[in-house]
């Protein structure tokens, strides 16, 4: 019997720059499906028309036995500014970087390609894939299902990108040092000289790492050598991280939107991150005062959980791009669709597309209420999509004042009826 298969491949995956490690067996809770199933039938999914297609692949992830969760913290401090542009808008911090699948997938790789050469068969996901991350992340340990929806760590807070690695090859009798149901902790280190991150939840009062006994596959040599191997883990079957919310409920009071229900699940369809993110056509009035400066994403629910103020801002593994975390606007304007997706590619951005961000840039300008912004709005007004001039006839009227009603005035003969419609239900407003 041997030790080191599972903590060998946590161990790799820390040194390839996860901040947190841990292991699940593949099953699915049924409990989870169904609540996935509820989630789905109360609409909450908005127009995500593909969360309901995965229902099915989500729900069975044979032949996979066992799945490696990892977590990188997305906690990055804010670089400095650029100079010049219009930079009013704020950016989610998981956007922050360039191509985060790009970034993450080299890393999964290595994984994947260590547990091929132990003789498992493993497959990788980031975000994307068919597979309920944060339900296996906190029955891998590394978190709870907190308050706001998110999985938040103790040690890393809720700034923490999700990723795993579905393996196959390794059954009960792999993890055989188990009692019983548990998850498993994360206990792992980076090479020397670099700071440690690594959970280590044996403060919990059900923390289940204990040590594992392996039956084979033999292992080829591999580095680090076993006996820097830290403590093994073992893989959860029904139990998930202790709740750590407490009484708190500072995400769900801070909420813009009142997005997020009171059984730990959102609402997609007032969610500033779906409204920003994933939504097509005009955002319902309503809502738009409230999405602020919110120019792509949004982190109120993250930034205000006091997990998150504890951990700081740790993200060490990769770095912010600072075009992205303050965009000029201007180009969401200027740009043809094929610039953008040049200039864009392999960016959170590119998913809401040019006239998405050239709409959501005109939800912040009308926001800030400011007139010296009405040059850019004015050029919104004449964009060759209807949605943009849509969402540049309401920030006018946001925004107020003479200058801005004579632009309202010019748009009165726009070829498309729904911003026609928008104009004249902005001037009655203006009017009285
Ligand atoms: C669709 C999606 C969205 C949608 C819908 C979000 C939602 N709450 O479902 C929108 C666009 C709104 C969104 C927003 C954001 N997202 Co998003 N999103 C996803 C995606 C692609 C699918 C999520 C999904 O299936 N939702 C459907 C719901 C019903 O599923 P669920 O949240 O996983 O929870 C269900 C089950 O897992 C179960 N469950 C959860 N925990 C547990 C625990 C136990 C023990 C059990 C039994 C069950 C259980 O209960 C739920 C109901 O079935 C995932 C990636 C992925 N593949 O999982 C990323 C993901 C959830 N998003 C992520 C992030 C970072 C964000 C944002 C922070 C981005 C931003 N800053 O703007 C916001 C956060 C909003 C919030 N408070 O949740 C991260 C979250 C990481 C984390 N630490 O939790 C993920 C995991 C991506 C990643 N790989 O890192 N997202
Ligand atoms: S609107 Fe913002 S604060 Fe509210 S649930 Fe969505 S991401 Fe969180
Ligand atoms: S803000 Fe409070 S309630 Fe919300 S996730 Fe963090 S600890 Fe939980």
């Amino acid at each position: 019997m041997s030790t080191f298969l599972p903590s060998q491949l946590e161990q790799i995956a820390l040194e390839s720059g996860f901040d947190g490690a841990g292991w699940a067996t593949a099953e699915i809770p049924q409990k989870a499906v169904d609540d996935y199933e509820l989630w789905l039938q109360q609409g909450r999914h908005a127009g995500m028309d593909y969360l309901p297609r995965q229902l099915e692949r989500k729900s069975n992830l044979s032949p996979f036995t066992h799945v490696l969760v990892l977590g990188i913290s997305h906690a990055f401090a804010a670089p400095e500014k650029p100079s010049g542009g219009t930079r009013v808008g704020r950016v989610a911090k998981y956007a922050w970087t360039p191509d985060y699948h790009g970034q993450l997938s080299p890393r999964l790789e290595r994984i994947v390609a260590a547990a091929q050469k132990l003789g498992l068969k493993a497959k990788a996901y980031v975000d994307h894939g068919p597979v309920l991350e944060r339900m296996l992340a906190a029955r891998a340990f590394l978190g709870w299902r907190a308050k706001s929806g998110m999985l938040v760590s103790q040690k890393l807070g809720a700034f923490l990108t999700l990723a795993v690695v579905l393996v196959e090859g390794l059954d009960e009798e792999g993890f055989s040092g188990e009692q019983g149901s548990g998850g498993a902790g994360v206990r792992g280190s980076r090479s020397a000289g670099e700071s440690t991150l690594a959970l280590d939840f044996s403060s919990s009062e059900t923390s289940p790492v204990r040590l594992l006994s392996f039956s084979p596959p033999p292992p080829p040599p591999l580095s680090p050598p076993l006996s820097t191997v830290p403590a093994p883990s073992t893989p959860s079957k029904k139990n998930a991280h202790p709740d750590r919310c407490g009484t708190c409920t500072r995400c769900v009071s801070s909420c813009p939107t009142n997005a997020i229900q009171n059984d730990r699940t959102l609402d997609a369809r007032v969610c500033i991150s779906y409204l920003t993110i994933e939504h097509r056509g005009p955002v319902a009035l309503e809502l738009r005062p409230h999405i602020g400066n919110w120019l792509f994403g949004c982190d109120v629910c993250l930034e205000v959980c006091p997990w998150s103020v504890k951990a700081g801002d740790i993200a060490q593994n990769w770095q912010p791009d600072p075009e992205l975390v303050y965009p000029d606007l201007e180009p969401f304007f200027t740009l043809s669709s094929r610039q953008f997706e040049r200039l864009y590619a392999g960016t959170a951005f590119s998913r809401a597309r040019r006239k998405g961000m050239a709409r959501n840039a005109c939800t912040v300008l009308g926001n800030s209420r400011d007139e010296q912004h009405l040059g850019l709005l004015e050029r919104a007004a004449q964009d060759e999509a209807w949605e943009v001039r849509e969402a540049a006839a309401w920030a006018f009227s946001r925004v107020g004042g003479k200058r801005a009603l004579n632009l309202l005035e010019r748009m009165l003969s726009d070829a498309n009826e729904r911003v026609q419609g928008r104009v004249t239900w902005a001037l009655e407003l203006e009017n009285g």
